[in-house]
Parts: C-alpha cells; structure tokens; sequence
C-alpha cells in the first residue's frame, strides 16, 4: 500500500498537518492499525534519530518529527481504545518518565499497548519527581509502577525513584517495571531492584503480566 511509504515519509519530514490525513486514508484502505505504528511511525523515528545521531537534522526538526509521529498516532488511539472496551481490565498500571527526562512517544506507545491488551494504563506524564510517583502510585492504586527513561543521565534519578516506591507501604503491592530505550535490564534489576525491565512497548506487555501472573 503506497500511502504506508508516505506516513514514514511524512513523519521523517515533519509533515505535522498532512500526517492525519494520510492516516485516516490507510486505515480507510484497510491498513491495520498496529501495522501502522509498528512499521510505519515507529520506523519512520528510528529514522529520525538515526538522522539526528548523524548530525543530518538537529533538535527543532526532531522535535518537528516527534509532533507528526503524536499527530498521526492520534487518529489510531480511539480506534485501539474501542477495543478496550471488550476487554476485562488486568489491572492498574501507572506510568511516567524519569526526573529530568522529557521524552514521551515510547512512554505513550507502552500506555496505548497495555491499554489495547486489557490495563487501565494511566499516564503521570515526563519529568515525574520522585515522590510524585509514590503519591500517584498510591492514591490511584497501582498493581504495577512504570518508569520510562530515554537519557542514560536519567539513571540516578531512577534508582532514587525505585527505591522511594520499594521504601513506602506500595511496596507490598505494587510491582516496579523499568524501561526505555536508556535502560539496561541488569542495572535496573540487580543494581535498583526493579521487579521487571522492558525493552520495548511489546514485551512491556508481557512482562507486566508475568509480573502480575496472568497467562
Ligand atoms: Co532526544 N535523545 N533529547 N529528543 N531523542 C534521544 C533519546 C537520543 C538517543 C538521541 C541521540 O543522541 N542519539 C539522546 C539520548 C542519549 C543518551 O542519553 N544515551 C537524546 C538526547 C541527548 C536529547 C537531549 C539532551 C538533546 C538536547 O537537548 N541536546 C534532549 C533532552 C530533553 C530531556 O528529556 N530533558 C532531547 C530532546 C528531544 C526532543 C524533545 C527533541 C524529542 C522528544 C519529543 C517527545 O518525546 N515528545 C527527542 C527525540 C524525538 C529523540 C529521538 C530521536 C527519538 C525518541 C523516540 O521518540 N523514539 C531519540 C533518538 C533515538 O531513539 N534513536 C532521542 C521512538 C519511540 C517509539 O522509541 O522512545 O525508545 P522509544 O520508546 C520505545 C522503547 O524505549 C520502549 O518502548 C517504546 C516503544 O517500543 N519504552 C519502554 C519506552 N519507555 C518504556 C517504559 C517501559 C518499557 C518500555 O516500562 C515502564
């Protein structure tokens, strides 16, 4: 289908306007809507950062990039949300980004799979303080507590928050799950003492479950 080639073309182009039509014709074509993202949105930001690694774009065209990617995974979120409705709730998970890290597209993507696989997936947004995360955790009574990092600079502010949730009374509870593209799985669970890692929004998914035990 020549229009998937146009959405990647249109997010590594920053093409925030036009994104959501050419979206809307996809899924109008028949384009499957995990298939878009996955392939299509996704591809096209891996692009993008291979780009700006290169010294080819800077951070105003990244960020370009970043709002087109947003824009066009807009027209599918309500779509991937009405399934969710047939789906019996998993549980609770709640789910920011580190202290001092900004970045929110994987964060957002994790919320909209676990959303789509069954979770009430609730978002506290980039640049959660520590004790933002115990009080949301608690007052919104998290099963699971995602911390998102994409700055390997982020590390110490992740260990602080790991220990901050394993410190408070959530820590009978609740599970902790550390993830992104920053994050190596044996620092956050033998060094922080995360429960689970995830390297990406897919198999942030099953680890939850695992972590949850459902099959
Ligand atoms: Co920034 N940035 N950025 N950035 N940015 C990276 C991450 C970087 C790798 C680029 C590079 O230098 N090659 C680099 C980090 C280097 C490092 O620390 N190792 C970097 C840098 C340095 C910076 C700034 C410091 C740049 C500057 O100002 N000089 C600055 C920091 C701002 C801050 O956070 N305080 C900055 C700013 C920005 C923008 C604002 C311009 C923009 C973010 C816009 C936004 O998010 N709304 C941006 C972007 C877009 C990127 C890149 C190009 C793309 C990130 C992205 O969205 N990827 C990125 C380069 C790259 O990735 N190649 C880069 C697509 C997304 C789907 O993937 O986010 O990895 P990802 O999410 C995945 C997994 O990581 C995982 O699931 C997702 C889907 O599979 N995942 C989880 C994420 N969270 C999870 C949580 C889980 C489990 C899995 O459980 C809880």
């Amino acid at each position: 289908m020549a229009i998937l080639a146009n959405i990647k073309e249109a997010v590594i182009k920053g093409k925030t306007k036009e994104i959501g039509a050419l979206v809307q014709t996809a899924l109008d074509e028949g384009a499957e809507p995990q298939d878009i993202i996955n392939n299509y949105l996704i591809d096209a930001m891996k692009e993008v950062g291979a780009r700006f690694e290169a010294n080819k774009i800077f951070v105003p065209e990244m960020m370009i990039a970043a709002r087109t990617m947003q824009n066009g995974l807009a027209v599918i979120e309500p779509l991937i949300a009405e399934e969710e409705f047939k789906l019996e709730k998993l549980g609770t998970v709640v789910i920011g980004s580190v202290l001092g890290d900004l970045h929110d597209i994987g964060k957002n993507l994790v919320v909209l799979m676990l959303e789509s696989s069954g979770f009430n997936a609730i978002d506290i947004g980039v640049n959660v303080p520590v004790a933002t995360f115990v009080e949301k955790a608690g007052e919104l009574g998290a099963d699971v507590v995602g911390i998102s990092s994409l700055l390997t600079t982020g590390d110490t502010n992740m260990k602080a928050t790991v220990a901050a949730l394993k410190n408070s009374d959530l820590s009978k509870k609740a599970k902790i799950i550390c993830g992104g593209a920053a994050v190596i799985e044996k620092r956050a669970l033998d060094h922080w003492g995360a429960d689970g890692y995830a390297q990406e929004a897919g198999s942030a998914v099953r680890v939850i479950k695992k972590l949850l035990g459902i099959d």
